[in-house]
Parts: C-alpha cells; sequence; structure tokens
C-alpha cells in the first residue's frame, strides 16, 4: 500500500523565505515509486498427477477449474508457466507453500520465482 499511495512532497525554495520572512515551499517530484514484480512459475515433472497440479492452482493461486487446467497443460506441454505475479514477499511465500504441500503429499512438483518486468 503505502508504495503506491500518492503523496505530495514538499522541499524549500530557493531563497526559503517567503515575503513575509516565513518558511517558503514548493510541491516537488513525489519520490515513491512501485515495488519490483516476481512471477511464480510452476515446472513440469513426469510424476505428479494433473488432478493434483490443479487442486495446487485453485488453493494457492485462487483459480476456477477451467483456468487451473488450462495453466497446468500449459505446463504440461511448454515444460513451465506463470501461476501469478506478485511483489518478493507473496512470491516467495507462495511458492514455498506450493513446495511444501507437494513434499507433504508426496509428489516432485515444484515451485519457483522469477524476476518480472512489469
Ligand atoms: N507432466 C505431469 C503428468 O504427465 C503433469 C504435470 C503438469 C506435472 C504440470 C507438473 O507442473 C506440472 N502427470
Amino acid at each position: 500500500m503505502e508504495y503506491i499511495q500518492p503523496k505530495l512532497n514538499w522541499r524549500m525554495t530557493k531563497e526559503g523565505e517567503d515575503s513575509d520572512g516565513g518558511l517558503a515551499l514548493q510541491e516537488s517530484k513525489p519520490e515513491l515509486k512501485r515495488p519490483p514484480l516476481f512471477k511464480v512459475v510452476l515446472l513440469n515433472d513426469d510424476y505428479t498427477p494433473m488432478e493434483f497440479v490443479v487442486e495446487v492452482l485453485e488453493i494457492f493461486f485462487r483459480m476456477n477449474r477451467e483456468q487451473a487446467t488450462h495453466v497446468m497443460l500449459t505446463v504440461h506441454t511448454q515444460g513451465k508457466g506463470v501461476c501469478g505475479i506478485y511483489t518478493r514477499d507473496i512470491a516467495e511465500t507462495k511458492a514455498t507453500q506450493v513446495n511444501q504441500y507437494s513434499k507433504e503429499n508426496e509428489h516432485p512438483l515444484l515451485c519457483e520465482i522469477e524476476a518480472s518486468e512489469g
């Protein structure tokens, strides 16, 4: 939130004082930037059941069955696929949760994060 909230910044004028000797302020450029974004990428393997991958996409990425099936098939045919794009902390948490859930269920499914341009 604090990254993108518009905020007015003020700086002192060159003279520093207004005509009455008071403090003179000018509006200056906002210094806030958008945070870098990261893709959460799912990797293909030969053993994880398709149904489990669909379930993971529904649980951790809030996809419906149709979206989840589409992404799963993209990963299955292309080798990898993007599940979502988030700020660093959220992307890392999602990837960790998926890897942990896959391990608990004894599947080799892996998720990683990748810097995103946008
Ligand atoms: N290739 C797997 C199979 O044929 C399915 C699969 C899809 C596995 C996507 C991982 O990220 C994955 N059972």
